[in-house]
């Protein structure tokens, strides 16, 4: 397997964000991730970059200003006032003006505007910014732990030069507001692998396949709860082998949400770390320019192995890592075992019990096959 350009965004400052006292969404995963990476000597082996803040106006290429005007300049104390007790632009609990919001999203949308120059001029075969990935923020409000879209943001400076971008979402939740931002054009195929059924935002059934141009350009695959490697597997190559052949792509943006691993306490998959990081395997080996992007994943030293991992396989070196972890800053988080794992669990796999895995594929698949060649 041929060695890539690989461009890793990161900044030290993010770790040090926080949501509020027992908010699941924990900013200082990014810093273990890098702790992690660092530790197993990955830094030298690519180009690390601090990315460039994103400014109010970069932001306005798909937020309102009104919206990020408000963001600006909101502070824990401003809050009630400003969101009009609580009825426009942010969504209670899950979306708290926090200390540092707008500098948070700065720094998340400037590693992936920046991810994404990196590949159109050419300079990286793959991009990463484990800051981004926050799939849920709307054009004039935040949802979902995400203010900010530094994925369509990220997606629109693709489309300065190339013609068609593929968006894959493997985080447990559906990306709805990626999605939403795309639904009616061809130049962007977003597939979302997400849980279904009495879970957030709720949206994302394969009735829900893009409207006007975009119509079947909207890919959405809905699970249940437990889905291991192998059914996971099974159902993400056909259908993103299929895509590869109608849809072509330029480049491809691949949402590595880590709440679809096992033990995540807020998802309610049953993927391993190598389940998870075969997504990116399978993607590096297709050629295609490529960005890996953070997002959801509440179990944090299992997001932390992850992400390292996954930073390993962009570079090619998976099969040289040690298994054992190596002295960290945080070592102690990794214990009993201190090992690069997340293994699976014991629960029930509710997709191949009923066949409805086979069902929802076949959907999937059929949808893909009306695109014009
Ligand atoms: N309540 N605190 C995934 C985004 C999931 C909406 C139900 C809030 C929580 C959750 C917040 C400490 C991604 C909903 C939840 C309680 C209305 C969600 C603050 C616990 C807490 O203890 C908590 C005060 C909080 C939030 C749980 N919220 C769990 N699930 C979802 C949003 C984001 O992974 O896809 C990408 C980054 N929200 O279910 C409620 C309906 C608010
Ligand atoms: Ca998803
Ligand atoms: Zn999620």
């Amino acid at each position: 397997m041929s060695k890539k350009r690989v461009a890793y965004y990161y900044d030290g400052d993010v770790g040090a964000f926080t949501y509020g006292l027992g908010h699941p969404m924990k900013p200082h995963r990014i810093r273990m991730t890098h702790d992690l990476v660092s530790a197993y000597d990955m830094l030298d082996k690519m180009h690390v970059l601090r990315p460039k803040r994103a400014t109010p106006e970069t932001m306005t290429a798909f937020h309102t200003d009104e919206y990020i005007h408000f963001l600006n300049r909101v502070t824990p104390e401003t809050a009630e006032e400003l969101t009009y007790h609580g009825t426009r632009f942010l969504m209670g609990e899950d979306n708290p003006a926090f200390e540092g919001v707008f500098e948070f999203c700065s720094i998340s949308a400037g590693g992936s505007i920046s991810a994404a120059q990196r590949i159109t001029c050419g300079a990286a075969d793959i991009a990463i910014n484990w800051a981004g990935g926050l799939h849920h923020a709307k054009k004039r409000e935040a949802s979902g732990f995400c203010y900010i879209n530094d994925i369509v943001l990220g997606i629109l400076e693709l489309l300065r030069t190339y013609p068609r971008v593929l968006y894959i979402d493997i985080d447990c939740h559906h990306g709805d507001g990626v999605e939403e931002a795309f639904y009616t054009t061809d130049r962007v195929m977003t597939c979302s692998f997400h849980k279904f059924g009495e879970y957030f935002p709720g949206t994302g059934t394969q009735e829900d396949r893009g409207r006007d141009k975009g119509r079947n350009y909207a890919v959405n695959v809905p699970l249940k709860d437990g889905i291991t490697d192998e059914a996971f597997k099974n159902v993400f190559e056909p259908v993103i082998a299929k895509i590869l052949e109608v849809f072509r792509p330029s480049a491809v943006v691949l949402q590595c949400g880590a709440d679809s691993l096992a033990g995540d306490k807020l998802g309610c998959f049953n993927l391993t770390m190598q389940g998870h990081a075969h997504c990116v395997q399978f993607l590096r080996q297709q050629n295609i320019p490529l960005i890996l992007l953070g997002g959801g994943g509440y179990t944090t030293k299992n997001v932390a192995r992850t992400w390292t991992y996954e930073t390993a396989c962009a570079l090619g070196i998976e099969n040289e890592i040690d298994q054992n972890l190596p002295w960290n800053e945080y070592f102690e988080w990794f214990g009993p075992r201190y090992r690069l794992e997340v293994p699976e669990n014991n629960m029930e796999d509710l997709n191949v019990k009923d066949g409805s895995l086979d069902k929802v594929r076949a959907t999937a698949l059929q949808q893909l096959s009306q695109i014009p060649c």
